[in-house]
């Protein structure tokens, strides 16, 4: 079975297996594994570790005996062992032995390290922040700053201006670790929601290796939570706020309870979970949140944050044209927020997926010069302007949101979502290939099965954010099934139609559309030439399944995946639903449509009526105005 765990970044790198030859010489750590001669409690490890100039990373597999020290003045792999510092914990009376760890390489698949280069030469000064990176973020501010297209940006100074800069909100980073003592992060760090499961401490610290793998989290962590004004690298988009780090993608292989605990983690510390990892983006895989995963999202959703839900932030992968999202069961959920890429000058990136169940934008890297990424912190104090993929923009996705919670801490995960759809812009996003189009939907919302409904606008969500009243109670409507075993035709479609009342008189009555799913059971003899279009009963035609060609499957097909869209956000669910089911192939394929089942989301109640429209052209004011003509009907 391959690897079914990759992280999103890989796919910028390239990605060739580069077999690292290891001479055989010794490499000495920076670690130290300490023996005590009696039991010890945290603190006081913490506290011998301290007075030697070490920090305890925490016990060794639980023990009150052993424990794991870091010397961060030395070099974390030196050809060398230091024997001073060992001599130096050795003299204390508690400690019977210390053992300096040996470092190895452990190859992964072709990392390509990217020099971090002295880019801070002649700026001017600036009424911005000051940070000397601040110039190199391009998606705080966009200036045309190389080759890019002026004010096509997260428009962060305006969410600032407001005085919102994300006090006192917490986003977990779920990844390789966090640089905690880094100059630029270590003020904005809450420890007590912070954890590591890749080694069952309190101490995610990422694991050295030489070719810096493990600094995906830690950019990461920079690009939400950066300090200001403090002469170290640039800021986040969510300054003020507290970063926690989750480490929990650096063991071999991934495990449903490790994903669980880390999703689950602290939900009433932790306000946005942000994740830039999934299924292995190969354009072959149909995976998903396994039994405790789920469980651990639905709990989030429906008791984190006292009751008002965490936030699930999520790159919506790196497979390119070749993938689709939707067969990511992460990025694919309704609880979670699925973000893609755009780069500096409005083109989508090129490893971007593209699916329906995308809900909006940020960016990623430059376009002109592939070393114009993402500007943030980096391991061991250093700062890069170099982190890119989708992997790089969740986390914007991520500071945003902890904007919009600082701007209004009564937000539930729905109100976000919401928001983010009414706020979005279209901006100047374009397909590069031209193959995806900016659409209307049936309540005036413009979405593109790319960017989703646009690029973020922090300055435009915190506004609405400090005006918002939650949205009416959601509920779930099984629209209707149709179950019969149909062959597939080799040319032409299958057309399939489902004409719902939503539950209507029922409970459960959907009149106000969130998000809607197509429950599908199919095979074929290449699964990946399969596409499916939903179209809604007001006309929006979502692609919820795209040609995958690599996926090769002619065995398992699909089997109850729930594929999602969030084009029809806002439309009246009543009506006729029409699933339309094609090869896109070069060779003859067949296969069967066993089942279709639609699941509908929203309210009964119209979601806006309470919020004051300040901009008669803003798409609150449309997507009023088109529920308030329905609603006479
Ligand atoms: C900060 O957040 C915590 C946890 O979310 C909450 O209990 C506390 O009241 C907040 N403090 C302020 C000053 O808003
Ligand atoms: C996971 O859930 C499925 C469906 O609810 C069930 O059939 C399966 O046994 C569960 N697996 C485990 C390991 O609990
Ligand atoms: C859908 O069903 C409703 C009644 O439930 C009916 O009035 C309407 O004509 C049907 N539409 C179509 C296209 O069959
Ligand atoms: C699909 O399912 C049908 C009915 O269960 C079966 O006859 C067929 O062999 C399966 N595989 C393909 C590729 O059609
Ligand atoms: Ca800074
Ligand atoms: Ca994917």
């Amino acid at each position: 079975m391959p690897p079914r765990w990759s992280w999103r970044l890989l796919i910028f790198f390239v990605v060739s297996l580069s077999i690292v030859s290891w001479t055989g010489a010794d490499l000495f750590s920076n670690s130290f594994l300490v023996k005590f001669k009696r039991d010890l409690s945290l603190d006081e490890a913490h506290r011998v570790a301290k007075r030697h100039g070490f920090v305890n990373m925490g016990p060794v597999l639980r023990s009150k005996t052993e424990y794991h020290f870091v010397n961060h003045a030395l070099p974390p792999a030196r050809s060398k062992r230091s024997i001073t510092h060992t001599r130096k914990l050795k003299s204390d009376p508690l400690v019977h032995t210390a053992i300096q760890q040996a470092g190895f390489l452990r190859v992964k698949r072709g990392y390509k390290p990217l020099k971090v280069e002295n880019l801070v030469k002649n700026i001017q000064p600036h009424k911005d922040p000051s940070d000397p990176y601040f110039p190199y973020q391009w998606y705080l501010k966009n200036t045309g700053q190389n080759g890019g297209k002026a004010k096509l940006d997260l428009n962060v100074e305006a969410a600032w201006a407001q005085g919102v800069t994300g006090k006192n909100i917490t986003t977990a980073i779920m990844d390789d670790g966090v640089d905690y003592m880094h100059p630029d992060l270590k003020y904005n760090y809450n420890a007590l929601a912070s954890y590591d499961f890749s080694s069952n401490d309190p101490y995610p610290y990422p694991r050295y290796t030489d070719d810096w793998f493990n600094s995906h989290g830690t950019r990461c962590a920079g690009e939400v939570a950066a300090a200001r004004d403090n002469g170290v690298c640039g800021v986040g988009v969510a300054y003020d706020s507290k970063i926690a780090g989750i480490r929990m993608l650096d063991q071999p292989y991934m495990t449903d309870l490790i994903e669980a605990n880390s999703m689950g983690h602290e939900p009433n510390l932790i306000d946005i979970y942000s994740a830039s990892w999934g299924p292995t983006d190969d354009g072959k895989t149909v995976d998903g949140p396994r039994n405790a995963t789920m469980r651990a999202i639905v709990k989030g959703v429906n008791e984190g944050r006292n009751g008002l839900g965490n936030i699930y932030v999520w790159a919506s992968g790196d497979g390119g044209e070749n993938d689709d999202c939707n067969c990511d069961g992460y990025a694919a959920s309704m609880w979670t927020v699925s973000i893609n890429s755009a780069i500096n000058d409005g083109q989508n990136a090129h490893y971007d997926e593209s699916c329906s169940s995308t809900l909006a934008s940020t960016f990623s890297n430059g376009a002109k010069d592939p070393m114009t990424g993402v500007a943030t912190t980096d391991l061991y104090g250093k700062c890069t302007t170099t982190h890119s993929g989708t992997s790089a923009a969740a986390p914007e996705a991520a500071g945003v949101f902890a904007l919009a919670l600082d701007a209004n801490t009564k937000l539930s995960w729905r109100d976000i979502q919401h928001l983010t759809v009414l706020t979005s812009k279209r901006n100047s996003l374009f397909d590069a290939k031209g193959r995806f189009h900016w659409t209307m939907n049936g309540v005036g919302l413009e979405f593109n099965h790319l960017f989703g409904f646009g690029v973020l606008d922090a300055g435009a969500m915190v506004a609405l954010a400090k005006q918002w009243q939650t949205v009416p109670p959601r509920y779930h409507c099984e629209g209707g099934i149709v179950s019969e075993l149909k062959r597939l035709p080799s040319e032409g479609s299958l057309f399939l139609t489902i004409n719902t009342t939503a539950c209507k008189g029922e409970s459960s009555e959907v009149r106000y559309l969130e998000h809607v799913q197509a429950v599908i059971t199919l095979n074929a003899s290449r699964r990946g030439d399969v596409e499916l279009f939903l179209t809604s009963p007001m006309g929006t035609r979502s692609m919820i399944l795209s040609r995958r060609q690599n996926d090769d499957d002619n065995r398992d097909g699909f089997s109850k995946w729930p594929f999602m869209t969030t084009h029809t956000w806002g439309e009246y669910p009543q009506g006729t639903w029409t699933l339309e089911v094609k090869f896109n192939s070069e060779t003859p394929q067949t296969g069967f449509f066993k089942e279709w089942s639609l699941m509908l989301h929203g309210t009964k109640e119209p979601p806006y009526t309470g919020l004051p429209v300040l901009d008669p052209h803003s798409k609150l004011a449309i997507v009023k105005k088109a529920h308030e003509v329905r609603s006479k009907m």
